[in-house]
């Protein structure tokens, strides 16, 4: 588009929660602690070759012993809501039996050190880090990970029931399933195509199932929410409408349309034809999938452009995902990823804050009924240490446009409850290990010390005084 979405000034009413979030794998460290059990993430970073320079999370930002300091300095940003994982493997090293006091005291003294400072807890159940045995017993292809997760949701409920704000059950199962299964990008790293489509069932089913669990322990009344990263797909020319469909049912509909509407669409069992028949689905399964949700929570990047493949092989195929082996989408042989216009960030993604404001009309016109959160959005930039300082002006500026969009998105309609930004901290950024800092709030990781990014200080700007300020006026 022509519009540039560096408005400035625009005002976002009081309950628009504004906050930040991360995950466990990717922040805590203290992975022996506790009696903590292996997860899928500590066996593929400890694999050579799998993660940027050997990095893993053994460590990370030692949130998990500096818990205190990094409360206080939410609570010196403004930040009215956290959204944190919990590490499945702290609960039930095994993934499964009785859940480790241990593990449950760490999120108690996060929820309860939230709660006193007046920031709201956003729960994620499950943000990649799955116990080790229960990939050894077959992972997320085998329904029997969906009822372990049911089990670790209840008792989740149990412990944090009466003081959690908002639980969401599944971070990105996209990732889980496509990038764990079939490009191998990310733990386990197996490249089997069926096994990636019946990863994303089984988490389809254990988000429903995790829902009616939670509903069950719940002694208030939090919101129940799950977080989808969605591909907003674009074609290159109009002969490549088929393409679009193909991406869109595998990466958006696989999992909206059995959560909101109890069904897998007939474009998705088309593109998938060659690779499965999709007989794991049974039962009264789509029953238990589709629960209604308080809030969709959307993390929004960048935009994916397609093409169909050229079939006389003439044109090279791009795909992000090609290197380690696997195809990160069952099915779609057909169809070819396309460079997309810059700027980009560090990651090589390309910023497109109207991708943004796309998205969240498009799925308003879809789910009109449903309300809608921003759960990540961020970016990744070489940070440069002056004099002690980070003027990270491309960072400040990426999060205002999107929140412009966000803005612009809310005056069309779309029933919009907030915005968290990606991230809190400069952390383990999965296969890129620690190269690329996504943080408002600088790492070094010599000292672990932290240091607040002018991100940071545009941000509590924002929180302070609800409207979005100009990013020249970053406060020094
Ligand atoms: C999120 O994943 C995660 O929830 C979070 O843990 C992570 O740190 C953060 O974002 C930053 O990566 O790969 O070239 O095809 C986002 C994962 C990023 C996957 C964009 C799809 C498409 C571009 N998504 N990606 S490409």
């Amino acid at each position: 588009g022509t519009y540039d979405y560096r408005e400035t000034g625009l005002c976002f009413p009081t309950n628009f929660l504004l906050g930040a979030a991360t995950a466990s794998y990717q922040v805590e460290g203290g992975f022996a602690e506790g009696r903590r059990g292996p997860s899928i993430w500590d066996t593929f970073s400890k694999t050579p070759g799998k993660v940027w320079n050997g990095d893993t999370g053994d460590v990370a930002v030692d949130h998990y012993h500096r818990l205190e300091e990094d409360l206080d300095l939410m609570k010196e940003l403004g930040l009215e809501a956290y959204r944190f994982s919990i590490a499945w493997p702290r609960i039930q090293p095994q993934g499964v039996g009785q859940p480790l006091r241990d593990g449950i005291d760490f999120y108690d003294r996060l929820v309860d050190g939230l709660l006193t400072r007046g920031i709201q807890p956003i729960a994620t159940l499950y943000h990649w880090d799955l116990p080790q045995a229960l990939e050894d017993a077959g992972g997320w292809p085998a329904r029997d990970t969906a009822y372990r997760f049911a089990d670790y949701a209840a008792m989740m409920g149990q412990a944090l029931g009466d003081r959690v704000a908002t639980w969401s059950t599944l971070n990105e199962p996209w990732c889980t399933a496509y990038l764990g299964y079939g490009s191998g990008a990310h733990a386990p790293g197996r490249t089997d195509p069926e096994a990636a489509l019946q990863a994303v069932h089984h988490l389809n089913l254990a988000h429903g199932l995790g829902i009616q669990r939670l509903r069950e322990t719940a002694s208030n009344s939090p919101q129940y929410s799950v977080t989808l990263n969605f591909h907003q797909v674009r074609s290159v020319d109009e002969y490549s409408h088929a393409a679009v469909v193909a991406i869109d049912a595998l990466a958006n509909q696989a999992f909206t349309r059995p959560m909101l509407r109890g069904e897998y669409p007939r474009d998705l069992i088309d593109t998938t034809a060659s690779v499965t028949d999709w007989s794991f689905v049974i039962d009264d399964d789509m029953e238990q999938i589709h629960q209604p949700l308080d809030l969709l929570g959307v993390n929004y990047y960048s935009t994916t452009t397609v093409r169909t493949w050229d079939r006389e092989g003439t044109k090279e195929r791009h795909d992000g995902h090609k290197d380690v082996g696997g195809s990160a989408w069952p099915g779609a042989d057909e169809v070819e990823f396309v460079q997309q216009d810059g700027p980009y960030t560090a990651m090589g993604w390309n910023i497109a804050p109207d991708g943004l404001e796309d998205l969240l009309v498009s799925l308003h016109q879809k789910f009109p009924d449903q309300p809608l959160m921003i759960t990540e959005n961020g970016a990744a930039f070489d940070d440069v240490v002056e004099a002690g300082l980070i003027h990270d002006v491309e960072r400040a500026d990426y999060i205002r446009r999107h929140l412009v969009a966000a803005h612009r998105a809310i005056s069309r309609g779309v029933d919009l409850r907030g915005y968290l930004v990606w991230s809190l901290f400069d952390n383990f950024e999965w296969g890129y290990g620690y190269s690329k800092r996504f943080g408002i709030v600088r790492v070094d990781y010599e000292t672990l010390e932290r240091l607040p990014k002018d991100s940071a200080s545009w941000f509590a700007e924002l929180i302070r005084t609800r409207r979005i300020p100009g990013v020249a006026s970053i406060p020094r």
